[in-house]
């Protein structure tokens, strides 16, 4: 670690550089029966035998729904600039299109008050996952009617939140919907279809770009700003052959251009041609939409991949090189702070968004809670540093002339993690389920020195 590293703080990024945390809605909220709110997708998935770890759900997570004041009150603690969540399209129109519940924008309502009184800004995402249950019934984002409904969602929530969100963002992650939830079955709705999964895609990003104009529309907030979050990776060919090369030009099309092209340039990648044209659902005009003026792109980064092969052409299933010598998280995912650099360059250079933020960056150890007499804590050096050396990387992207505004620490707090239910832990305060604790970690700890300088 460099001499920069070990010494950072807040001081070496510029002074309106944007420091937060994230979560999502599904992940932390619970309730799920509460005040109205109808099914989504990942309820009945987690709820379905065999798909999660231990079959756990999202019926309780972190009982954030009632514990948000404490949650706001932590934050506060760490010294947070801003705080990205997720609403739960479910609260807001149980049914996906029509009747509104009132008692859910309440709930939102709420919670950005809050963080306004506390001096922390709302970035606030639409769309995390949690796909309301009757829309999914009629075809859910392989239908193109999906995208109108997000469009209508997306401006009930605006003209209520319109005042006070500093940052909105559309969809995150619109790739794990379509290929893990679609073409792998790794997520709700948990299909196993490239039809379904490029026509999702596809309408993914439809919505994204019909529910823009109405979001900025119903916007009075002046320094508001919109955007979306995609999941991107940095690949490395494995070795150097051509079939190595091969794969990594095609998984760098599959899970990176596959959105990024369609954003930026009004095209998919001619790559992907083969697999893509006999499934896209492309009407007239829809390029246009989706291409429409963004004020940041989200970036979502943990890990490199090296691949060597492509192993399932259907869906890009890669063999990919581990290098003995690096470490991995509890996720099996290479820690390689160069890679974000390295990738925030490259955003920067192919695709030159006015501005990007790093929307989720962290990184799941196995953690131990222990009592001392100071009380419980949580010694995760492992985290620290890969905290500390990824805030070096963006330093450094910045310093390479990346317009780099924020950065947000996925996540706050542990939380349902998925399909592997609540045995990854992500967070920088460590949630004790069974008491609904929350125990800042030492990298939370790290965070909030580096915060105060
Ligand atoms: C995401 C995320 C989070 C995950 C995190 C760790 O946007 O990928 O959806 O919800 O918890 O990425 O896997």
């Amino acid at each position: 670690m460099s001499q920069e590293a070990m010494s950072l703080s807040r001081a070496a990024f510029p002074a309106n550089f944007v420091w937060g945390s994230a979560t999502a809605s599904y992940q932390i909220e619970g309730a799920v029966r509460e005040d109205g709110r109808g099914p989504s997708i990942w309820d009945t998935y987690s709820h379905t035998p065999g798909k999660t770890s231990e079959g756990d759900t999202g019926d309780i997570a972190c009982d954030h729904y009632h514990l948000y004041k404490q949650d706001v009150a932590l934050m506060r603690e760490i010294g947070l600039d801003s705080y990205r969540f997720s609403i739960a399209w479910p609260r807001i129109i149980p049914t996906g299109r029509g009747v509104v519940n009132q008692k859910g924008l309440d709930f939102y309502d709420r919670l950005v008050d809050e963080l306004l009184k506390n001096d922390i800004q709302p970035y606030a995402t639409l769309y995390h996952w949690d796909l309301p249950q009757t829309l999914q019934d009629a075809g859910g984002w392989t239908n193109r009617v999906t995208a109108e409904a997000f469009a209508e969602y997306a401006d009930v929530v605006s003209r209520r939140l319109g005042d006070r969100v500093k940052g909105w963002i559309t969809l995150n992650e619109p790739w794990c919907s379509a290929a893990l939830g679609h073409m792998m079955g790794m997520h709700a709705p948990g299909s196993r279809s490239v039809h379904d999964g490029v026509r999702a895609g596809h309408h993914l990003l439809l919505g994204h770009g019909l529910a823009l104009p109405t979001l900025r529309r119903n916007n009075s907030r002046p320094d508001a700003e919109f955007g979306i979050t995609l999941s991107l990776n940095y690949f490395e060919p494995g070795d150097d052959t051509a079939e190595a090369q091969e794969a990594t030009i095609m998984a760098d099309a599959f899970s990176n251009r596959w959105f990024l092209d369609p954003l930026f340039k009004g095209v998919y990648p001619d790559v992907l041609d083969s697999m893509f044209n006999p499934h896209l659902p492309i009407q007239s005009g829809d390029m246009e939409i989706i291409s429409g003026a963004l004020d940041f792109l989200g970036v979502n980064y943990y890990f490199r991949s090296m691949p060597l092969a492509v192993e399932d052409a259907n869906t890009f299933t890669l063999k990919t090189r581990q290098p003995k010598e690096s470490q991995y998280t509890h996720m099996g995912w290479e820690v390689y702070p160069e890679g974000l650099h390295k990738l925030l360059v490259r955003l920067h250079q192919d695709y030159a968004p006015a501005k990007q933020y790093i929307t989720e960056n962290g990184s799941a150890f196995i953690d131990t809670l222990i009592e001392d007499q100071s009380g419980p804590v949580v010694h995760d050096p492992d985290r620290l540093n890969y905290l500390r050396n990824h805030f070096e990387a963006a330093r450094l992207a910045i310093r390479d002339g990346v317009p780099l505004a924020g950065y947000f620490v996925w996540s706050l707090m542990d939380n349902f993690e998925w399909a592997y239910g609540y045995s990854r832990r992500f967070g920088l305060t460590y949630t004790d389920y069974p008491t609904q604790r929350r125990i800042l970690k030492d990298s939370g700890k790290w965070y909030q020195q580096f915060l105060r300088g």
